[in-house]
């Protein structure tokens, strides 16, 4: 298969879609919901009515069936709108992803219409209070009992853990085994003896709702758990493998939005008598700026493309992650340089860039953990 990434007229077109979302409904409150630091739902409430959320759940299943690449398209324009609010729909890709790899037709089928009949969000619940990089230390226990399962435990900085419908939960059934004592079940909302805490006090993508799940004695039916016991640990492996990609969608957003600001800025303020894009030391910045923007840009198409294709891309997924969210970083970090004092204040947007992104670098799996992955890629091949 030839690798070909000029856009289909539906490409171009769900990219001006977004691109005018963004515009339109995401910059004008992105910095309100940031100070409030509330989710914007009448955002999902629009994202939902024209077809940008839930993207990736197949139209068998009532949804759009978007690719992963389609995704990376709208991701990068969302993104540029507000980082946060793209984790909203963002995070519920990657509560959906794994039902897509291990549900059973039925559950599909009954999982799936929670999430396209009405604006409704899923979560994925993998961390726990201490353990986030070390995925196989699970201590949220799962208890068979008859036809259902005992859950018990907590897990933290789960984006979207108090609005979904749906929450995809990792649990050990015997944390001695291990990544084998793992399994996935699904808990849907409503479901007695289960608390969704709001974390509050995020330095950045304030918008987006971050929480502690705590479980007491909730009874899962034994009809939630996808796949069988012990698959949990590669169901979540296989999860991330893919969705680590719009996180580089995302990172190349912001990014972008990082040059705009930057390139309108230095073409309006004057310094000793002429605009600061006259300068080479503001060029150069724009430069290095296009520079990783182009290259996070290409290569996040290019993972997007072998997973679209069913290539082997935990790796590739890895390096658009690390690269593009690194890029991104220095990206609105010489935003803000090129905008001097002001750039320093909430007034302008490009503080908020850098607050944002900082999360890129951690969530979805630590960079150093994205180095993991290709280290042992790279000694394996
Ligand atoms: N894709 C598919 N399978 C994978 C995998 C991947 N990326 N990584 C590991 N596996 C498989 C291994 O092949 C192994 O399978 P077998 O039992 O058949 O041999 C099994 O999973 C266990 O692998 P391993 O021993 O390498 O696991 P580790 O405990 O060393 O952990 C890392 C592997 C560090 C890669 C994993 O814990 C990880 O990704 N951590 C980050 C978690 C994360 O991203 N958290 C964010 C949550 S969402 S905000």
């Amino acid at each position: 298969m030839p690798i070909d990434f000029s856009l289909t007229d539906e490409q171009k077109q769900l990219q001006a879609l977004a691109r005018r979302f963004a515009r339109e409904q995401i910059i004008p409150i992105a910095s309100e919901y940031d100070a409030k630091e509330e989710i914007p739902w009448q955002i999902v409430e629009k994202l939902h009515q024209v077809g940008l959320l839930n993207t990736g759940i197949p139209e068998e299943y009532g949804g759009l069936g978007l690719s992963m690449l389609d995704e990376v398209i709208t991701g990068e324009e969302l993104a540029f709108g507000c980082m946060g609010i793209y984790t909203i729909a963002m995070a519920s890709e990657l509560g959906i992803t794994p039902i897509l790899i291990a549900g059973s037709d039925e559950q599909k089928k009954r999982f799936f219409k929670k999430l396209t009949e009405k604006p409704a969000l899923a979560a994925f619940a993998l961390s726990e209070p201490g353990n986030g990089s070390d995925a196989a230390a699970l201590r949220t226990r799962a208890l068979r009992e008859g036809d259902h399962y005992l859950l018990n435990g907590t897990k933290t900085w789960i984006t979207n853990g108090g609005e979904a419908e749906v929450i995809v939960v990792f649990a050990t059934i015997n944390p001695e085994a291990r990544h084998k004592g793992v399994v996935a079940m699904v808990l849907e909302k409503g479901t007695p003896g289960f608390k969704a805490n709001k974390l509050h006090g995020k330095m950045g993508q304030r918008a987006s709702g971050t929480y502690e799940l705590v479980f007491e004695d909730v009874r899962i039916p034994a009809a939630n758990l996808l796949g069988a016991e012990g698959d949990g640990f590669k169901i979540a492996m296989n999860t991330l493998n893919k969705t680590r990609v719009p996180v580089a969608a995302g990172s190349v957003g912001v990014a972008r939005r990082a040059l705009e600001e930057s390139t309108k800025y230095a073409k309006e303020r004057e310094a000793f008598g002429k605009p600061v894009s006259d300068y080479q030391a503001i060029q150069f910045k724009l430069a290095e700026m296009f520079m990783g923007l182009e290259t996070a840009r290409t290569y996040t198409y290019y993972a997007a493309w072998l997973t679209d294709q069913g290539l082997p891309q935990a790796h590739a997924a890895s390096v658009a992650k690390a690269y593009a969210s690194e890029i991104a970083f220095e990206a609105a970090n010489q935003a803000i340089q090129i905008h001097g004092g002001y750039g320093y204040m909430h007034e302008y947007p490009v503080e908020k860039l850098l607050r944002d992104v900082k999360l890129n670098q951690i969530y979805e799996g630590t960079n150093e953990i994205q180095r993991l992955i290709i280290a042992r890629h790279i000694l394996s091949s």
